[in-house]
């Protein structure tokens, strides 16, 4: 585990989010799934029949929203996941000297933050794009967007699965605290409807696509009015199997197919169920504890929004009978998961009518494992 005491006052003071015009309701993800399912189903009569393979079942608008609290996601494109012959989406290649997609979507967070933030391009010093998935390897996709907000200094890309983005503002934090940068733009740009298996029942509903950002500085060059100083950051992993992607560029040489099973996301979400919420709330009140606070006292959670039921079990065991979805927000109705975007989506849109000397945790669980949390206070300057 790896903690943070601040030596000098790091705030965050701005975040920006990006929501993709296009969303996808429950209702019409399940006609689509169900649709490809009768297709195959009639396609493979015969295999099934004789019993060599299994027919698809069908899945259910009613059991999304009760198993995980999903009601609707957001994706960059719709069209193509919604026709039961194709179940992906289409997101035509783009030249070299175009902006990648990826990038692009960073990019409309990214200056949304900086205008929160009150910053220009000059005031930074470091980028870091945090994703759980990267649309390619290099050129960084974080190095193209500094070139295209005209940033001088340096950037670079990261994955931790759920826990990039928390990870990726933790980066930032000990840049600035070590003096290796001023200010940094911490974008987390999750294109996560490609990696999705849309004809699997088990995983077709799970996630949506945003971008957020973030700027985090030394409190003596924030103009903002207001701003939350970060107190502590905390990072833990443990190695599991249970959710997984075998996605990458080896498959070529291991003659299989990239797109295969287990290529694209899988989980055992009971296990991770069963196994990350003990570890997450056991995590999350050390960390409330070591920054001077009882966690019941915490005036915010933004956590990871994977799941409805995940989050007011945490929530629960954290704060007892105070739990309640305005203490500790739900953004995964509208959303879905959004990988490691979701808590920084809840602080963003949940954090504007707290106080001076309120107290949150930013935190997120999931992939790895890994979980990664940021204790914060509101102050005015
Ligand atoms: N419709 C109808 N029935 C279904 C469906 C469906 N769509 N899906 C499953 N069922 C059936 C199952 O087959 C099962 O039937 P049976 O009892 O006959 O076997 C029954 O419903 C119950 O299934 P489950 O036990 O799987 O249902 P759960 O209640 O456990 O709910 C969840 C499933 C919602 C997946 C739940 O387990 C969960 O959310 N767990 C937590 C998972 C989690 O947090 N995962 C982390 C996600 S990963 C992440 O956050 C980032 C990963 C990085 C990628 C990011 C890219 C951007």
């Amino acid at each position: 585990m790896s903690e943070n005491k601040l030596p000098r006052s790091i705030v965050i003071s701005g975040t920006g989010l990006w929501t993709p015009p296009e969303s996808i309701s429950n209702e019409e993800l399940v006609d689509a799934y169900n649709a490809h399912a009768a297709l195959y189903n009639r396609k493979n009569a015969a295999k099934i029949e004789a019993g060599e393979l299994a027919a698809k079942p069908e899945s259910s608008a009613e059991f999304i929203e009760k198993a995980s609290g999903i009601k609707s996601r957001f994706v960059v494109s719709r069209e193509g996941i919604l026709d039961p012959e194709r179940m992906r989406p289409y997101l035509p290649e783009r030249a070299e000297d175009e902006l990648c997609l990826q990038a692009e979507m960073g990019l409309k967070a990214a200056k949304l933050a900086l205008e929160k933030a009150g910053k220009k391009p000059e005031d930074i010093d470091m980028v870091v794009v945090g994703a759980s998935y990267l649309q390619r390897a290099y050129p960084a996709i974080a190095i193209e967007t500094q070139g295209a907000l005209g940033i001088d200094g340096f950037a670079f890309d990261m994955e931790v699965a759920c826990s990039s983005a928390t990870f990726s503002l933790q980066r930032a934090v000990d840049a600035i605290s070590s003096g290796a940068a001023r200010a940094v733009l911490v974008i987390n740009p999750e294109l996560a409807s490609p990696q999705v298996d849309y004809t699997d029942r088990d995983s077709h509903f799970i996630f949506g696509d945003v971008a957020v950002a973030s700027v985090v500085e030394r409190r003596e060059s924030c103009s903002a009015d207001s701003a939350w100083e970060v107190l502590g950051t905390r990072a833990k992993t443990v190695y599991s199997n249970n959710i997984r992607s075998n996605f990458g560029y080896t498959a070529r040489a291991a003659d299989v197919d990239p797109f295969g099973p287990g290529k694209l996301f899988r989980q055992n979400g009971r296990k991770v169920f069963k196994e990350v919420c003990p570890m997450a709330a056991a995590h999350i009140e050390d960390h409330v504890r070591e920054a001077g606070s009882e966690p019941a006292e915490v005036r915010r959670y933004w956590l990871h929004q994977a799941n409805i039921n995940m989050n007011n079990l945490i929530a629960k065991k954290l704060m007892g009978d105070g739990a309640n979805e305005e203490r500790a927000p739900i953004v995964l109705d509208r959303y879905a998961n959004t990988g490691c975007a979701g808590s920084v989506i809840a602080f963003n849109l949940h954090s504007d009518d707290l106080q001076p000397g309120d107290r949150g945790v930013i935190c997120s669980f999931g992939a790895g494992y890994s979980i990664g949390s940021l204790v914060v206070e509101k102050i005015a300057l």
